[in-house]
């Protein structure tokens, strides 16, 4: 266990708060292929499920927006959430755990995250609770358990009054009641619609909301507003009396409240177990009864459901690391596998992933599962269009609809297809995809996977301007950049040199599948785009983020806001477009105007006001999300660029600087359990607000994280099926030790600095290797790596 702070603490695989107010916004995330949620320390939970669409079975009080997930979204009073109230016999002192909605002063209190299930640890009264929470491993439901120790040499009488929000179903029909024979609450509903079409689109929707107990209950209440009374939910009316009246809900906002009168002899204990979730009819609850509750060995006597039937929300152990740095070792071993897991398996919650999200999001879980990656690309490619085009969003079900940012056309999906490629096919090395056939979305004709990617290629080369910059129209990997190129004139300098880098990237690929000849065009064609960048978007001293439709270039030094965008700048980095000259002017740029504390900013300064030539970012909030905030996607962008240019150092910081720790915990408000879409920037403009986690887990962060640790920190990248080993460690580091699962075989790596050596030298088994490079990789044989590189002087981490 390491004391990072007298905030919160870790071991292996938890990290564990001990306050419910000094991290108020601090929560841990839970998911299935179907369902997510996001547990605040407090009790508040954001949950949704899959059906056809993301959809909701807990909501606030009153009608919610149906949209995608947001960063920063705070807590209040009837925020939805999972609580328990108590009250001993006789007394009239109300608590609530885990602490929401009282709010009333806990002796003790531990907030515990794990990887495959969050528990709340509180002591008050001579009582001691344990809440757990799982998921279940498929359906979407919820397995709760409260356990009550009595500490006191007396009988304990309390009651126990769980409340599990429901919230505001719908305005043409919600009501509640109390099932004897499922012993529950069932809120039922009907949600909305008036397109005659959509009746039949959301039949076999699960409209029913319950809340199931294995334990007879005393009393019950299912309508928020019979609960609450007058006095609010932290001293809810119904509970001036012991017994709840039994109140349904009738088209007036369900909630579900039950109630157990329990007596606990001193010393010992009970357990009470809950099932909460949607289903479609009263026949699925009685499944989940069956299933979760009577099959259930283990329900009545310990704390867990069995494993079993429980969710696990890690992939495959397929790298850890030993360093110098603990707190980074658990993050790298732990939690950044975990959540690019999540993403590769539950697709951000939606139905029409973005198609940069998609494929970013699968070159992530290439590392964890590439058989998942596989067939990610194939569905991409089976979507895009004869033309070359790649759609906004891909469609993960027949039902599914391309929504909200995907109706805006974005000129960048088909830059990351050979990224995505790259990182496929030196993991698994698997060259017969290239020789795959598929449809397109708009033809029948099959063409090899090699020559959908030809016409993408081909699409990005003839979406540029006489210039030779490419397009932007609404927007490219920035989404609210949507008035640069809404004449379809405007250019976009990140799209240009993403485009250089991915034909780069696609000529590698060419050369080592033998399609030499192709290669040499490539990359003739990535360096005219590069000479075309240097030519019109280089003003002093870094590159600009664009040309207008009306041939302003904005994101220069003349700018009183946004002078300086990131991305152009790593991706310039990645192309070959910048030369050492324009790097170091670049970096010094980089680190002038927006490297903070917190991070590296994705632009500076930020914009207080809408500019008309560049859109939608300019009106959002000030270092929030695109408008300046430390977007963690950029900053892994630039950290991948600085390791391909070996500033191991700077790219350590940043990726260093993107997990939260002791010494800045509560300006970021958030456990170090995911790195967030962004921390707060406008670094100079707004400092208090600074550093302030966005909360939002979804975030294309992860997948270049996990690249850089493995290729880059680690060094241990595939290649044609041959493992490539050179690690990059920070100056401040002189050993470490990874282990590496690779194409079913071990890689067990020490790393370590010796004064007799001047340049890296690898030994395989002892016997030291003419090449960086382990080749004829043997499945389920494990290899010891030893890799001697020089000492450094000057320690260039600081
Ligand atoms: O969505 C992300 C997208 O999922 O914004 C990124 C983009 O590259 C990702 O594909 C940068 O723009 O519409 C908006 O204003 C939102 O800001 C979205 O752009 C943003 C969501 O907030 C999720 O972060």
């Amino acid at each position: 266990m390491s004391q990072q702070s007298d905030l919160f603490y870790s071991t292996k695989e938890r990290i564990t708060l001990t306050s419910p107010t000094e991290l108020d916004q601090a929560s841990g995330y839970l998911w299935n292929k179907k369902m997510l949620l996001q547990v605040n320390c407090a009790g508040y939970v954001k949950s949704q499920y899959m059906q056809h669409d993301a959809s909701k079975y807990s909501y606030g009080p009153n009608i919610e927006a149906k949209t995608f997930m947001m960063p920063e979204q705070e807590f209040y009073a009837h925020h939805p959430g999972r609580f328990f109230y108590i009250k001993e016999e006789n007394k009239d002192s109300l608590i609530s755990i885990p602490f929401a909605p009282v709010k009333s002063q806990l002796e003790s209190f531990e907030f515990s995250v794990g990887q495959n299930d969050i528990c709340w640890r509180i002591k008050h009264g001579g009582l001691k609770y344990k809440i757990s929470l799982q998921l279940a491993k498929e359906d979407v439901v919820e397995l709760w358990s409260l356990k009550i120790i009595n500490q006191t040499n007396k009988v304990k009488k309390i009651n126990v009054y769980p409340y599990f929000s429901i919230g505001y179903m719908s305005w043409m029909n919600q009501s509640a009641s109390f099932s004897s024979e499922l012993n529950g609450i069932i809120a039922s509903s009907i949600a909305p619609y008036q397109k005659t079409e959509d009746y039949y689109k959301q039949k076999d929707f699960k409209d029913l909301t319950f809340l199931l107990s294995n334990k007879k209950i005393d009393s019950y209440c299912a309508q928020l507003a019979a609960f609450e009374g007058t006095n609010g939910l932290h001293n809810p009316e119904a509970l001036k009396q012991e017994i709840l009246n039994n109140d349904s809900a009738n088209y007036q906002t369900p909630a579900a409240i039950l109630h157990h009168h329990i007596e606990i002899n001193p010393k010992k204990e009970t357990q009470l177990n809950y099932l909460f979730g949607p289903a479609k009819d009263i026949e699925d609850v009685k499944q989940f009864k069956r299933f979760y509750f009577e099959q259930n060995e283990t329900a009545s006597s310990k704390l867990k459901f069995d494993a079993f039937k429980t969710a696990s929300m890690t992939g495959p152990d397929v790298l850890q690391i030993e360093t110098p740095d603990p707190d980074f070792d658990r993050f790298v071993n732990q939690w950044l596998p975990r959540q690019v897991y999540y993403h590769g398996r539950v697709n951000r919650m939606t139905s029409d992933p973005q198609t940069r999200n998609y494929l970013q999001d699968n070159l992530g879980m290439c590392y964890l599962d590439s058989n998942a990656t596989r067939h990610a690309l194939v569905k991409a490619l089976s979507q895009q269009f004869r033309s070359g085009a790649m759609p906004d969003g891909i469609l993960l079900n027949p039902k599914a609809e391309l929504k909200y940012i995907n109706q805006i056309p974005h000129t960048d999906h088909c830059v990351w297809l050979p990224l995505l490629l790259e990182v496929y096919l030196d993991e698994m090395n698997d060259y017969q995809l290239l020789e795959e056939k598929i449809p397109y979305a708009d033809c029948s004709d099959r063409h090899t996977v090699r020559e959908h990617i030809e016409r993408s290629i081909i699409w990005l080369v003839n979406a540029r301007d006489e210039r030779g910059l490419s397009y932007i129209e609404q927007g490219d990997w920035c989404d609210p950049m949507n008035m640069v190129g809404v004449k379809g004139i405007g250019v976009s300098s990140w799209l240009s040199v993403a485009t250089a880098y991915s034909l780069n990237v696609w000529a590698k690929i060419c050369r080592q599948s033998g399609k030499e000849d192709k290669a040499e065009d490539l990359i003739e064609k990535a360096q005219e785009i590069n000479k075309a960048v240097n030519d019109y978007c280089w003003i002093d001293g870094w590159y600009a983020r664009g040309i207008t439709d009306n041939g302003r270039v904005f994101g220069t030094s003349d700018d009183e806001e946004g002078k300086i965008y990131l991305n152009p700048q790593s991706w310039a980095m990645l192309s070959g477009a910048a030369d050492s000259v324009k790097m170091n002017q670049l970096l010094e740029a980089i680190e002038a105007n927006l490297e903070t504390p917190d991070g590296v900013m994705m632009l500076a300064p930020s914009y207080t006001q809408m500019v008309e030539d560049i859109g939608r970012i300019t009106q959002k909030f000030p270092g929030v999300a695109e408008n300046g905030s430390v977007y963690n996607h950029a900053a892994a962008f630039y950290a991948y660029s600085l390791y391909q240019q070996n500033y191991s150092d700077k790219a350590f910081r940043v990726l260093r600087t993107m997990i939260p720790d002791g010494s800045n915990i509560e300006r970021r408000g958030q456990l170090p359990l995911f790195v967030p879409n962004y921390y707060r920037g406008a670094y100079h403009q707004l400092p208090e607000v600074a550093g302030r986690s966005s909360q939002l887990i979804n975030t294309g962060t992860t997948a270049w994280y996990y690249r850089c640790v493995i290729e880059n920190l680690c060094g241990l990248k595939g290649s044609q099926g041959d493992l490539l080993v050179n690690p990059q460690l920070p100056s401040h580091w002189n050993i470490m030790q990874v282990t590496r699962r690779f194409k079913e075989a071990t890689f067990n790596m020490q790393v370590e600095r010796d004064e007799n050596v001047v340049s890296q030298q690898v030994y395989l088994d002892n016997k030291l290797l003419d090449t960086a490079k382990v080749t004829n990789i043997q499945p389920g044989k494990e290899y010891q790596l030893r890799v001697l590189i020089p000492i450094v002087n000057e320690n260039k981490f600081v």
